[in-house]
């Protein structure tokens, strides 16, 4: 069995993103499949509050959100794949702006034209976690014209990003152009429109064809009970420290980490183990699983005392 454990249920786009980012680099990983709402009681023991999908296990390491998967990954020993030529700095930059751009759009997109087909829980499930507390389905409705704009003037620029170049940093593909590759495919799998979308942007396709093929190659599959079991017999193998000139914080000190934007997202709490410029971890404790260190980025999270 393979070293990377992700959580994750087929659909999830950002699941898609890591799916495609470990085939893209040869990395074997192994599934364990997750509801698609809460409660997720195999799952969040683990992660010391944090519920988005997908969270990559390794051993009693928990990595939580993309951004900060990527890294893992980098950090075990595919960051030449992932960031060709040392284009870290580049690609995370670009990648961000696809995610915070691009893919809150689509997402916005995906959202509203599901309304009256998808399960009107899942809606409200989504709707309080990515458009805050005031959100109603009629202003959705009301703002796709103006989305979809948005959406298309985004995807242009990304068009021109690739002009003359195979991939996004040019002859090899990076993290950024997964970013790529998991949009497109959110786009045309759960819109009607995504396609047409999608034609006038030949390049984009072009990246999505050729990263999306095989994503879903895996070792076997293993249980949520499975995975538990791992973390309770490894203990947590990365650093202990403070890293980070500006904080405040000591190790050991009790914090709660908040997404920056307004959703509904659980706290997630624990005491600082690690924390250095983009990444922060905790250790958290239950009795599911005993002690594990939980890995957020810094970038898009606040982080402070409790
Ligand atoms: N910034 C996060 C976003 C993750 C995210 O929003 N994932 C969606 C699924 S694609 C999610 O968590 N949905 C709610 C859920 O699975 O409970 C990342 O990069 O991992």
């Amino acid at each position: 069995m393979s070293a990377f454990i992700l959580h994750h249920y087929w659909p999830s786009p950002f699941a898609h993103k890591v799916r495609i980012a470990l085939n893209m680099i040869g990395a074997p990983w192994t599934s364990v499949e997750i509801p698609r709402v809460p409660p997720k009681p195999l799952l969040m023991p683990m992660t010391a509050g944090y519920r988005r999908t997908p969270v990559m296990q390794v051993g009693a390491d928990i990595h939580c959100d993309t951004q900060n998967i990527a890294r893992a990954l980098g950090e075990a020993g595919y960051e030449d794949r992932l960031f060709p030529d040392s284009s870290r700095g580049q690609v995370m930059a670009l990648s961000n702006w696809i995610d915070q751009a691009l893919v809150e759009l689509a997402i916005r997109t995906v959202i509203t034209t599901a309304i009256g087909t998808a399960p009107p829980e899942f809606i409200k499930d989504r709707g309080d976690l990515y458009f805050g507390p005031n959100w109603n389905e009629a202003k959705l409705k009301a703002d796709l014209p103006a989305v979809i704009l948005q959406l298309s003037a985004q995807l242009d620029h990304a068009e021109a990003a690739l002009s003359g170049k195979t991939f996004l940093m040019g002859d090899a593909p990076s993290w950024a152009d997964v970013g790529l590759a998991f949009l497109a495919w959110l786009l045309r799998g759960r819109w009607d429109g995504g396609a047409a979308l999608l034609a006038r942007h030949p390049s984009i396709e072009r990246v999505e064809a050729t990263l999306a093929s095989n994503a879903s190659d895996h070792d076997p599959t293993i249980t949520a009970e499975d995975a538990l079991a791992i973390a309770r017999k490894a203990a947590p193998a990365s650093p202990t420290g403070i890293h980070h000139p500006a904080s405040e914080l000591t190790v050991g000190q009790k914090v709660v980490i908040r997404h920056k934007t307004q959703s509904s997202d659980p706290d997630i709490t624990g005491k600082l183990r690690y924390i250095d410029l983009t990444r922060v971890s905790i250790d958290h404790e239950s009795v599911e699983i005993g002690s594990v260190a939980v890995h957020l980025p810094v970038a898009g999270y606040s982080i402070t005392a409790d």
